[in-house]
């Protein structure tokens, strides 16, 4: 959407309100203007105009958004839906106005400018009105459908939301337990299956309109690439890391096969996608206790800890805050903690699914998530805390540059930040008496891989599913197929139970009925490697990286502030050598990183079968 990443749904960047008569010329104008050739300081007079009308019309869509998203009712879901339809309309008028500068040389800026301008939206609604207004009453409704979902368990009182069910998956070890959870979930995402064809078509006659093959095609264009090539950027970026992440495979196989039994989990093929600890199979911390390297653990459950100290959902928020500040950025202002959601609101339907705004494109941060005292909400803290400073330090920006480099910058920072919570910085809050011998890193780096390298797959399906939904390669008769298809090809993970096209397991993950691209998080998992390595060098650090912390290092927080006040005014690559000396994305930090557990892995794997 707009301006709160983490979330930017429905609008991508865009606007909120105003009466399309002030974002469109009259026919007259249209024609007299445009018989004669144009000019640079039209060019530039347009985008100023653009700019303008753009931050009227996403401020305004950001607060419908925001009460919608911390209030869900028929009514919230329309006035969001008709703000972010304005929003988003004016930004594809404007952007199709902007055909009228094509092929005139632009200083680079202004360039840059028109080609964000027709690239940022996410959810391109048709010119139609009614297309447009039914289009993003969809997206609206899929989202809401989402974030009131629960699952009430037969015979049961109490019906389940998503954080009650994600605790469970996180527990249990029950196999019952956890199929019937998994089932449970992935049937709420049944009745989106048709809301979900048809917000396809129309969001690709948008794109079509804009100029785009479709959707999809779209997406890919932000890259400051060809689409193609992008494609296949990813492609080049998941070779790189896929070793590791097939001997990571191989062994939890064979810890669940020891724990679950032979008949449960197969020795070569697939593992079962609810045993994994998460209702996507995302990341598998929680399966930690069970795949644990011997004599390598290092003696502290960050969870025991916070909730040994009574940490409150606020003193989450504080400690990453903490964190920020001690690198030299400004304290985050009273208004978002007078305005941020931290906790599940007891009387209403919310969207729980953690995100950060900017709602007036300022200084007006927020976030809205449902903390639980843990280790990985306290990651997720610092996640969406990232979101909020990357916002802070581009508001200087013109408007159509205050984003991220590329969506995977903006979901890297608060990551990044997250890797310098290592024991040392744990020692520094009093958390834990000593650093741990160093014998005990492996079991560390046990925890991060179960967190981003079982990631990397999931990171990179989403979108591989979703641009082929958006170029019709798979046709709403395959949805759920197509989705199991990838979903073994790259994570090499099987449903639970017989799946059918009566299901819909892609509208069970938040980021499908919410429209929010994916590939970001693919992107982000690798980047915030190199950007930990480049930081811990200016930091100092020559330990090996998963030791390094930048925690109240000076230099290296006016390191990354010099990238996040770029905002997108310069193409990627250049913010990327900013701060790393890098011009391109590169899974040897992450490799690095893990260096010493593949080497382990390796080992224990011998003689094992390693893949599926
Ligand atoms: O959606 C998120 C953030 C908000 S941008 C909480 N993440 C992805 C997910 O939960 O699926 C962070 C990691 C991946
Ligand atoms: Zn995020």
């Amino acid at each position: 959407m707009l301006r709160r990443l983490g979330n930017y749904n429905l609008i991508g960047l865009v606007l909120g309100v105003v009466l399309l008569g002030v974002v469109s010329m009259s026919n007259a104008d249209e024609k007299s203007f445009s018989k004669q050739p144009p000019t640079v300081a039209e060019a530039e007079a347009f985008i100023k105009n653009a700019e303008a009308k753009m931050l009227e019309l996403s401020v305004y869509a950001a607060r419908a958004d925001w009460v919608k998203a911390t209030y869900i009712t028929d009514d919230t879901e329309i006035l969001a839906a008709q703000a972010d339809e304005r929003a988003i309309a004016g930004q594809v008028e404007f952007a199709k106005q902007a055909t009228r500068f094509d092929g005139l040389k632009l200083p680079p800026e202004l360039s840059r400018k028109m080609h964000l301008l027709k690239t940022s939206l996410v959810l391109p609604t048709p010119a139609d009105p009614q297309k447009s207004a039914e289009l993003t009453e969809i997206a609206s409704r899929m989202e809401g459908v989402y974030g009131k979902a629960k699952w009430c368990p037969p015979g049961k009182d109490k019906c389940l939301d998503i954080e009650d069910l994600a605790r469970l998956m996180a527990s249990s070890h029950d196999p019952n337990e956890l199929r019937d959870a998994w089932v449970g979930w992935h049937q709420i995402s049944r009745p989106m299956r048709k809301d979900f064809a048809r917000f396809v078509d129309l969001s690709n006659q948008g794109a079509r309109e804009l100029g785009f093959k479709d959707t999809g095609a779209l997406w890919r264009s932000k890259y400051d690439m060809s689409p193609d090539d992008f494609a296949r950027e990813l492609d080049r970026l998941w070779e790189q890391v896929r070793p590791l992440y097939v001997q990571l495979h191989a062994y939890v196989r064979w810890k669940l096969r020891e724990k679950y039994g032979d008949q449960a989990v197969p020795a070569s093929g697939p593992i079962p996608a609810d045993l994994l600890g998460n209702m996507w199979a995302q990341s598998w911390d929680n399966l930690y206790p069970l795949v644990a390297p011997p004599n390598a653990d290092p003696g502290y459950d960050l969870t025991q800890i916070l909730k040994s100290r009574n940490t409150d959902a606020i003193g989450m928020v504080r400690y990453g805050e903490h964190f920020f500040s001690s690198l030299g950025f400004a304290p985050l202002p009273q208004t978002f903690w007078d305005r941020s959601m931290f906790v599940r609101p007891r009387d209403r339907d919310v969207v729980c699914h953690a995100s950060a705004w900017d709602v007036d494109a300022d200084q007006d941060l927020r976030v809205k998530m449902c903390i639980d005292i843990t280790s990985e909400y306290f990651s997720t803290v610092h996640h969406e805390l990232g979101h909020n400073y990357y916002q802070r330090e581009y508001r200087e920006q013109p408007y159509l540059f205050r984003d991220s480099a590329n969506d995977g910058f903006h979901e890297a920072i608060g990551d990044t930040i997250a890797l310098s919570i290592t024991p040392q910085y744990l020692v520094k809050l009093g958390f834990i008496d000593k650093v741990p011998d160093p014998s005990k890193d492996l079991g560390l780096l046990m925890q991060k891989a179960l967190e981003k390298i079982a990631f990397l797959p999931f990171g990179l399906l989403i979108d591989q599913w979703r641009w082929k939904v958006f170029s019709g390669e798979i046709t709403p008769q395959q949805y759920n197929q197509a989705w199991w298809a990838l979903r073994l090809k790259y994570q090499g993970v099987e449903p639970p139970v017989a799946r059918s096209e009566e299901d819909f397991d892609p509208g069970a993950k938040y980021h499908v009925p919410a429209n929010v691209p994916y590939t970001r998080y693919f992107l982000a998992a690798i980047l915030q490697f190199q950007f930990h390595r480049a930081l811990a060098q200016t930091a100092g650090c020559t330990e090996p990286l998963n030791r390094c912390s930048i925690y109240d290092n000076k230099e290296a927080g006016a390191r990354l502030a010099k990238m996040l006040e770029m905002g997108q005014s310069k193409p990627w690559p250049d913010a990327l050598e900013a701060m790393t000396g890098q011009r391109q994305m590169d899974a040897s930090a992450i490799r690095d990183y893990f260096a010493p557990l593949e080497k382990w892995l390796e080992e224990q794997n011998q003689g094992k079968p390693v893949g599926w």
